[in-house]
């Protein structure tokens, strides 16, 4: 994981606009809100799923650096006033309040072109075909079918309370759908599953995916600002319906449990049983931050 997650930040300070380019202080602001925090969770997921599929390194760098782009571009405008009106991220203040708002707003889209340019221009794969399926699969998992639209269902929720297949329906779009993403594109960056194969890596990422949110809510409410470096028991005190709130402590920890099962099932069939994604399922799930 340190080896990874050294070359994600080694990869993204590469891609990402240099300082003494105009205009400094946007270039500024990207680089604050991707370089130096942030477990580097989906880019883990594309390294484990290339892993499995025989991929080129040089070509799940690129995927897994468009992944955890897109993925702070969601944090920096989810952070905004207009969104949840959060000052700590990454323990540090959001961009929004260290940078200004238009700021953080342009942070955000540039983050989002820059991922698209970065499957765009460099080869992914070697049929021009299967990189622009990726680059759809992208903007799919993106977009208002996926990371988007979960995010719009997000705000319409609060204060409301939601049945669990109605959170379900919520968190498979706003986090599932990216999570998802990068363990396709990190496997679809090699050669070596069948498709089968492939069918059961989606299916772990889904399960995942939604076993990362359950444990997301969990720590909201079970841990500190200072361990998180984002602030705690935000769910609460903005009336959000979270796994904690529809099923109590007990009952998300057990929910998170069966997820993290079912996604390792998935794993059985394929090469060294998962690899290094079965033990990422175990950091998601056993994680304290
Ligand atoms: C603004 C289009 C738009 C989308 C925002 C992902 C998202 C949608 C908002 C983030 C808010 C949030 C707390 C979501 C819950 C799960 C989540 C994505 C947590 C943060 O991800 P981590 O824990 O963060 O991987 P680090 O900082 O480790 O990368």
């Amino acid at each position: 994981m340190l080896d990874r997650q050294d070359r994600i930040e080694r990869t993204l300070n590469t891609l990402l606009p240099a300082l003494e380019l105009a205009p400094g202080r946007l270039h500024a602001a990207m680089r604050y809100a991707v370089l130096g925090g942030g477990k580097r969770v989906r880019p883990l997921l594309a390294y484990g799923a290339g892993e499995l599929s025989g991929a080129d390194l040089r070509r799940v760098d690129r995927a897994a650096a468009a992944v955890e782009l897109i993925h702070a571009y969601s944090l920096v405008h989810d952070d905004l006033p207009c969104m949840d009106d959060d000052v700590l991220r990454r323990g540090k203040p959001t961009v929004h309040l260290e940078f200004d708002e238009a700021t953080a707003l342009l942070v955000g889209d540039s983050l989002q072109s820059l991922a698209f340019q970065v499957l765009s221009v460099q080869s992914l794969a070697d049929d021009a075909h299967r990189q622009l399926e990726m680059i759809e699969l992208l903007a799919r998992a993106s977009g208002s079918r996926g990371m988007a639209g979960g995010q719009a269902i997000d705000l319409e929720a609060t204060g409301k309370t939601l049945a669990v297949t109605e959170l379900e329906f919520m968190h498979v779009h706003k986090t599932g759908a990216l999570i998802r993403a990068s363990v396709i594109l990190g496997a679809r960056c090699g050669d070596a599953l069948s498709q089968a194969q492939m069918n059961e890596v989606d299916r772990f990422g889904k399960f995942i995916g939604l076993a990362f949110q359950v444990i997301d809510d969990l720590l909201d409410a079970q841990s500190s600002t200072a361990t998180l470096g984002k602030t705690a028991g935000k769910d609460a005190k903005d009336n959000k319906p979270t796994y904690v709130s529809a099923l109590g402590l007990d009952g998300a920890r057990k929910l998170s449990e069966e997820l993290r099962a079912d996604a390792l099932r998935a794993l059985d069939t394929l090469p060294q049983s998962g690899g290094r994604l079965r033990q990422l399922a175990d950091f998601i799930v056993s994680r304290q931050f």
